[in-house]
């Protein structure tokens, strides 16, 4: 097997899902520290211009979002599921709103309350790459705040009955996404135990999970590992889809993000959009994205 590369950052709530699935799972990868604003070209150089994080790479297939990382690291290594039963993979769509209607929100408790947390420069990106301004930001703080409250009250109340995680006895992506959420708020100074003493437990499970083992790797060592691998191939494009092996697309993400991505189409399915793309330093890489949450169009010529 190749070796997994994640590409992150310590503070990253995404990236912080992905770190506790590899030690869920007890594997051993590489950890390459990316910057926290753009311009990020190493990364670029691998995933053809997604900055967002996490990215995880194994060899040269090139995974973007939590949603198609999680997916790819329980093809290769299946057991202990990040989807446990009873609940199955409708952990996922827990995850999936923790990580979307419920982030936001976060952002506003964490960020908002303690705007001067991060550099000038990291509200000039994000107002330029996402349209976060911080003077637009800040006002909307209170209402972000009571969102943040009426999400963190479904938590509360999942958890309320002492059950050891969300599913169940054992822990998966939906505890992952609903922690990092908590934990990102914990930056702006409120603790687990403001919650709830079962939040509090449970937070402590989820952290005690830890990170797996881990060395750090540079962003040359990653590109270098994906010039000497060959994309893993096997990708088709589903029967019905309205574009064909081949084919010239550019892939975006439906939240504002003004990365377009361009490659020949090698695999679609109503899960995953996969594309070959050559760059000068990474040879050929294939970038596989999910299908829900991006925008695909052809590319003309
Ligand atoms: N839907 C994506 C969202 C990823 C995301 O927005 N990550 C944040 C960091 S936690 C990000 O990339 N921010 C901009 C940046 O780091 O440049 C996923 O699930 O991975």
């Amino acid at each position: 097997m190749s070796e997994i590369v994640l590409h992150h950052y310590e503070m990253s709530p995404f990236g912080t899902v992905i770190r506790l699935a590899l030690g869920l799972k007890g594997l051993s990868w590489k950890s390459v520290d990316a910057p926290v604003i753009s311009p990020k070209p190493d990364l670029s150089a691998l995933t053809g211009g997604y900055e967002r994080i996490p990215v995880l790479q194994m060899g040269a297939d090139i995974y973007c979002d939590t949603d198609c990382i999680t997916e790819a690291l329980e093809a290769c290594c299946p057991q202990p599921s990040l989807y446990p039963d009873p609940m199955g993979p409708a952990g996922k769509i827990i995850a999936h709103w923790a990580g979307s209607v419920w982030f936001m929100p976060t952002v506003g408790a964490s960020l908002g309350v303690n705007p001067d947390m991060l550099p000038a420069e990291f509200w000039e990106d994000r107002g330029k790459r996402f349209g976060m301004r911080r003077e637009t930001f800040l006002p909307a703080v209170p209402h972000l705040q009571s969102q943040f409250a009426g999400g963190a009250s479904m938590v509360m109340s999942a958890l309320d009955d002492g059950r050891a995680f969300i599913a169940g006895d054992a822990p998966g992506h939906a505890d992952f996404a609903l922690y990092v959420n908590i934990r990102f708020v914990s930056f702006a100074g409120v603790a687990p135990a403001d919650f709830s003493p079962q939040v509090a437990a449970w937070y402590e499970r989820v952290e005690a999970i830890g990170y797996g083992d881990f060395e750090d790797w540079t962003g040359d060592q990653a590109i270098e590992h994906a010039q000497r691998s060959e994309p893993v191939g096997g990708c088709s494009v589903a029967e019905g889809e309205a574009f064909s092996a081949g084919q010239r697309v550019s892939v975006t993400t439906d939240s504002p993000d003004p990365a377009a991505i361009v490659g020949t189409l090698v695999g679609l399915s109503d899960r995953r959009i996969s594309l070959s793309r050559v760059d000068e330093r990474a040879g050929e890489v294939h970038v596989h994205f999910p299908r829900l949450g991006q925008i695909m169009t052809p590319v003309d010529g």
